[in-house]
């Protein structure tokens, strides 16, 4: 595949897509960005991210200036220009948490309607297993041309940390499942221009599907594997993080960390796609299903410990949030735990205020609470630390007003606040 004649078009310029198409000019391939946000194409056309990634300002700038990248809201003018297609494009679920594929389908809609011999077309987004097959493979084939032999489609979950997003893209393993070997060849080779990582190839799209939903259904059964522990240590006074940490010395025990719920746009969302697959085929699946409601009543159990040490008359009583994102050193709120909480702290009418030094105070103040400055913070009648950014492990006893802290993350010595008086309460440590 000669890259540097083809174009890579790119739909969803987002936390993964617009990344994805950036290091792909940065390989000197031509892309072109669709996304139906004309703020974001605007502002990637002057070179601009709309959100924090470290390292990913820059490299946008280079590669729009040298005229490797390039940003569009015509969607069809990206499928009719280019000759490999990939889909990034955001997939939520709904109120009955079923999937909502409407983004991917409009996607493919677009990509119809410019679908030419040879082209390839890729599906990055988290989908239920059997969507590749099922739902985009037939509608390409509207365009008239028939899948593997006029077009090739496969499947390559992303798989990218946030805030850490270019270096893991480029050196993580590739996961890649093709409708046939040759569609499977065209995507490997594709990225092996972007990751050092191996490529491993799967038997089908569908293979390649279930890998990243086992991925990150993995990662949220283990939380609430910890989150479970946690709530039993509590009740036999036992510091869950300390006997976590020595069960992890084990070399095959790799506990995860109890907190405050699960947050993020992936790990709370990809189980119910495990979970809807399973229905349709009169599956329960009850662990993933109880993994999830174990992590959901996280912020409720951080209620709990808040009104076991209060007493009942608390008029005006305020607590302090620290930390609206859903997880320490970022900026993104997606299904953020603390919105679970500042609703269930809203019920029982509590005052509330809220600090995040990477969240701005609009943003916080759209959840119907005040933002204020971090001493501000600090002063709360209770203050309780729900994300683990940096600043909030530089906390010291002496800058609580209050003396009384929970934290939903072990990111403090508890003994050292606790000799000096302070009344510090923990997801798995409860005095
Ligand atoms: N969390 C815990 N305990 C833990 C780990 C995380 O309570 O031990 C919480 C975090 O506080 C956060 C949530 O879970 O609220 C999710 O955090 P995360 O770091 O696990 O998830 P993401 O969404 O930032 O990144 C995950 C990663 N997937 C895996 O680690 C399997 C990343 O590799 C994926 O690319 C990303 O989901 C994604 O986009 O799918």
């Amino acid at each position: 595949m000669d890259l540097d004649e083809l174009q890579v078009g790119i739909y969803g310029l987002g936390h993964i897509g617009l990344p994805t198409a950036t290091i792909l000019a940065n390989n000197n391939i031509h892309v072109l960005g669709g996304d139906v946000n004309e703020k974001t194409v605007n502002s990637i056309n002057q070179g601009i991210c709309s959100f924090k990634e470290p390292g990913l300002e820059e490299l946008v700038k280079k590669c729009v200036k040298n005229n490797y990248l390039k940003a569009t809201s015509n969607l069809d003018e990206v499928s009719k220009t280019s000759d490999i297609m990939i889909v990034i494009v955001p997939t939520p679920i709904d109120e009955n948490k079923k999937s909502d594929l409407s983004f991917v389908i409009s996607a493919c809609e677009s990509i119809k309607k410019g679908l030419e011999k040879n082209n390839l077309v890729i599906i990055e987004s988290t989908v239920p297993p059997e969507t590749g097959m099922k739902i985009v493979k037939p509608l390409l084939e509207e365009s008239g041309l028939k899948c593997g032999e006029d077009f090739m489609l496969a499947y390559s979950p992303e798989r990218a940390l946030p805030n850490n997003t270019l270096y893991e893209m480029t050196n993580n393993v590739r996961i890649v499942g093709g409708y046939d070997e040759k569609s499977a060849n065209m995507a490997a080779s594709l990225y092996s221009h972007i990751t050092k990582g191996d490529i491993i190839k799967v038997k089908d799209i569908t293979s390649a599907e279930m890998v990243k939903l086992m991925e990150n259904t993995y990662r949220d059964v283990n939380i609430a594997l910890s989150n479970e522990f946690a709530l039993i240590c509590e009740k036999i006074n036992v510091d869950a993080n300390e006997v976590i940490n020595a069960a992890n010395y084990h070399p095959r025990v790799n506990i995860h960390t109890p907190g405050a719920g699960v947050g993020g746009h992936c790990i709370p969302v990809d189980p119910y796609f495990l979970i809807e697959l399973a229905q349709n085929y009169d599956l329960n699946a009850q662990l993933l299903s109880t993994s999830r409601s174990i992590n959901n009543n996280m912020p409720k159990h951080v209620l709990e410990i808040l009104m076991d040490n209060i007493d009942e008359k608390r008029e005006n009583y305020t607590v302090s949030i620290l930390g609206i994102a859903y997880k320490g050193n970022v900026d993104d709120i997606r299904e953020t735990p603390s919105e679970k909480l500042i609703y269930l702290l809203k019920e029982n009418n509590f005052n509330i205020i809220a600090h995040d030094p990477l969240v701005k105070d609009e943003t916080i103040e759209s959840f119907g609470i005040k933002s204020v400055s971090y001493e501000e913070a600090l002063k709360g009648d209770c203050v309780i630390i729900m994300t683990d950014h940096d600043l909030y492990k530089e906390i010291t006893p002496d800058m609580l007003v209050n003396k009384f802290i929970i934290s939903s993350k072990p990111i403090l010595d508890i003994n050292k606040f606790r000799k000096e008086g302070i009344n510090f309460q923990a997801i798995g440590n409860i005095m």
